[in-house]
């Protein structure tokens, strides 16, 4: 398909944009953090956890520049962009460390700049800034739309929910739709009730016990301060994926706003945020996937695929940097591993590896950096071993959050329990193949798999500061995501 005049204006656009970032980090050294991710996925979490270790010197023996003292100071810094929120760090480290609370979801965009200031290993005094945003995990779910027409995205939208279990979750969106004529008269009451409907299936879908992924629009969920308005009222109908619409009709009504949507939401936040990014890391919640079941894997599989493919990433050079940068480093990470015993890390990390091989396999051939590792940004759990009659089982203890239920039991949020919470297979196949229950078919108890979700951890004080906070690998995903940038 030849690039229509929108895609040459956006190009234009983003040359430009790239222009002015490349003149500031010319005189400015910066690196631009994506930390990408689904809903839940864990990244205002991993986001607060870095900027804690680093400003206030966190335990990281295999972050090297900090680790050998070159680090001599990390502070944070007025952001770049005037137009966009502050990334609440002091509130959410407030919640994490004094009321034991995860921060909540997040609602909007939000940006932080960080400078650390570090000896290079040759003993020269330089500084490197870190650009960090962090937004609503739905949003991603909207850079595929940017390659799809109205006709791909509703035949592919209304396939999708043709499938077990969303058929079920789709009934009454499905039921109106049987009654709605795409070439019929354009209707605002139709297609706000559409919308509606269709809206409703997605959040259905979102359900821990469904754990779907692929739920695109991404601001039907989360809609910001978008809620209402027509680029958000418009959805699905059953048209052919190469059809034309006719003028005046609803079909043509609903194309139209889904361009709108695109054109309001879409494009500016690829433009402002993800087509700057020079490193990435990836967060994957794959153990909400193995909680819910098969159709969850495969869902957190193919929505991974759909959004990897809209980065541009190879190796960077000078040229790439002046007209359109690429992501040079992108780290896989399978969050909240403090989850699962250190005897099933490696297995944890075949499952993302498995899960992420067509994008890797394409990054590689770029030329970018990639890794993949299991890690958790606050540890909340330890580890213990539990025996059961003859059997001796790797188990993790932690106080589930308050709410929470195992074995017919529901926890206040105060009392410590040992889980054992399923073994993952020594071949990551067998998960992809489907051989497994979790509760989108079975019973909790019937499960193979129960995460618990647990408080974030009492800190120990000692006087001797702010305590670091505890953590799983997150040493090893800042020196492979900076560490070459501190030489
Ligand atoms: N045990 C443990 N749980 C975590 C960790 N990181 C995240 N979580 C859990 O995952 C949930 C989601 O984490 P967030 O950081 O809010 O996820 P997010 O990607 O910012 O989610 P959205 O803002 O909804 O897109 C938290 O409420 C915790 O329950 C971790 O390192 N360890
Ligand atoms: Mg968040």
């Amino acid at each position: 398909m030849p690039p229509s005049f929108t895609d040459i204006v956006e190009e234009a656009r983003l040359s430009a944009r790239a222009l002015l970032d490349y003149g500031e980090s010319f005189f400015n050294p910066t690196v631009r953090l994506g930390v990408t991710g689904l809903s839940r996925a864990g990244k205002t979490v991993f986001i607060t956890a870095l900027i804690h270790g680093l400003t206030r010197g966190g335990r990281f023996p295999v972050f090297e520049a900090m680790n050998s003292g070159r680090i001599a100071r990390a502070g944070l810094a007025p952001q770049p962009d005037d137009a966009v929120p502050r990334f609440d760090y002091e509130n959410h480290l407030r919640t994490l460390v004094e009321e034991r609370r995860w921060p909540n979801s997040t609602v909007d965009i939000s940006e932080l700049r960080l400078v650390v200031e570090y000896q290079r290993q040759n003993g020269a005094d330089r500084t490197l800034t870190l650009d960090i945003v962090d937004y609503p995990g739905e949003w991603l779910l909207d850079l595929p739309l940017l390659n799809k027409s109205y006709e791909q995205w509703a035949s592919e939208s209304l396939m999708l929910s043709r499938d077990t279990p969303r058929a079920h979750l789709a009934a009454e969106w499905h039921m109106l739709l049987s009654t709605l004529d795409p070439q019929g008269r354009e209707d605002e009451q139709a297609t706000r009730v559409s919308a509606k409907l269709f809206t409703d299936y997605l959040r259905a879908c979102r359900d821990e016990r469904f754990a779907m992924s692929l739920l695109p629009p991404g601001r039907f969920l989360m809609p910001g301060n978008l809620a209402t308005s027509p680029a958000l009222t418009f959805a699905p109908l059953d048209v052919p994926a190469d059809g034309v619409a006719p003028e005046g009709s609803l079909w043509a009504m609903m194309a139209r706003r889904y361009e709108a949507y695109k054109d309001v939401v879409v494009r500016p936040l690829f433009r402002d945020h993800f087509s700057r990014l020079d490193r990435q890391i990836v967060l994957i919640d794959a153990l909400a996937a193995f909680n819910s079941g098969p159709e969850a894997l495969h869902d957190l599989e193919a929505a991974l695929a759909g959004i990897l493919d809209c980065f541009r990433i190879g190796r960077s050079t000078i040229l790439s940097n002046l007209f359109r940068p690429r992501i040079d480093r992108i780290l896989f990470a399978a969050t909240k591993a403090d989850h699962l015993h250190h005897l099933s890390h490696d297995r944890l990390e075949a499952v993302l590896r498995r899960a992420v091989s067509r994008a890797v396999a394409r990054a590689e051939a770029t030329g970018a950096a990639i890794d993949v590792v299991a890690l958790a940004a606050v540890r909340a759990t330890k580890e213990a071993i539990v025996t059961s009659g003859r059997d001796k089982l790797p188990a993790i203890t932690g106080i589930p959050i308050p709410g929470e239920s195992a074995g017919g039991e529901m926890f206040d949020g105060n009392t410590e329990v040992a889980t054992f919470p399923g073994d993952l297979p020594a071949d990551p196949e067998t998960l992809f193949n489907g051989a497994f229950r979790g509760l989108s078919s079975a019973s909790a108890e019937a499960s193979d798999f129960r995460f618990l979700r647990f408080r974030p951890p009492l800190l120990e004080r000692n006087g001797e500061g702010e305590p670091a906070l505890p953590h799983i690998r997150l040493d090893r995903a800042l020196q492979f995501l900076i560490g070459d940038r501190l030489q």
